[in-house]
């Protein structure tokens, strides 16, 4: 991958600027820093690896170089978009779970944030915004993919199993192409970021619906129940073990399945 090849790929997608760095510490902070000056909507951060690629609560996010994709897209959210900015997680979710089904595999959203194909996880989304006092000035859509086998960390670094494309598929795939869909994803889902039928495709890729399931808070509390979906914030709606319907927020969450 290198900035030429890219330029190509991505050539015929309506983006703003695109910046590519052979390493970087992490795209996200790249793009927040360029989100506070002039970055147009739709610019995009690319990098080849990330040395200090984070995930949600600044957990690591690994990147090697040459395996994986890591991209920031920055959205300036019109003012219709700022009223649905929790979804901004699910456009990033459903934009690559989408490009993974295209490919024949069978991908689902592990909510909030994570991107499973055989009940491993290929990707994850962290969604990060720029804010000019009371108002959303920018959002930041952090997106790594393991593409090839080698960017798979070993499984001692992980809370949750992983996986790749290449493993899923059988065969290499071109990160160039992976990318270039799932931009091509965003933009045209982003149309209907409003929608109840953007949260009927969200909720439909989610991986657990109708089973058991268990969501712990940063603070140790935990809901157990049957997993019924999304609220229209994206938020999860869980049938508790009374049998009372409990909403799930965004925030330091962790999903599993239970029992
Ligand atoms: C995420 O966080 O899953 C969000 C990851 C977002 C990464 C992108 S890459 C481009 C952009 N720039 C950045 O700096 N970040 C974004 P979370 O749900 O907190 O999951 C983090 C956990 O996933 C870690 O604690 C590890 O257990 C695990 N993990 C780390 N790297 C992984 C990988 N390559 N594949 C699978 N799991 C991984």
């Amino acid at each position: 991958m290198n900035q030429k090849e890219l330029k190509k790929a991505l050539s015929k997608l309506p983006l703003g600027d695109v910046r590519y760095f052979d390493s970087i510490g992490s795209t996200n902070n790249e793009a927040l820093a360029w989100a506070t000056t002039d970055a147009k909507d739709l610019s995009v951060v690319i990098a080849d690896e990330q040395t200090a690629g984070r995930g949600r609560l600044d957990r690591k996010w690994f990147t090697p170089k040459g395996t994986a994709l890591a991209f920031s897209l920055i959205l300036r959210p019109t003012a219709e978009e700022k009223l649905y900015l929790t979804r901004i997680v699910g456009l990033g979710a459903l934009a690559v779970a989408d490009v993974l089904r295209t490919r024949g595999l069978v991908a689902q959203i592990k909510w909030p944030n994570d991107v499973l194909l055989n009940g491993r996880k290929v990707a994850g989304i962290l969604v990060e915004s720029v804010w000019s006092g009371e108002e959303v000035d920018c959002v930041v859509i952090g997106i790594g993919v393991n593409v090839l086998k080698g960017s798979v960390p070993p499984v001692d670094l992980l809370q949750f199993p992983a996986t790749s494309l290449e493993d899923a598929l059988g065969q290499e795939v071109e990160r160039g192409r992976v990318l270039h869909d799932i931009l091509a994803g965003i933009i045209a889902l982003r149309a209907h970021l409003g929608t109840d039928s953007f949260i009927a495709s969200w909720e439909k890729a989610l991986a657990f619906r109708g089973e058991s399931v268990q969501a712990e808070h940063g603070d140790g509390s935990r809901v157990t129940g049957k997993l019924l979906g999304l609220e229209p914030d994206g938020s999860l709606r869980i049938s508790n073990e009374d049998g009372k319907s409990v909403t799930v927020r965004f925030g330091d969450v962790r999903l599993r399945p239970h029992g």
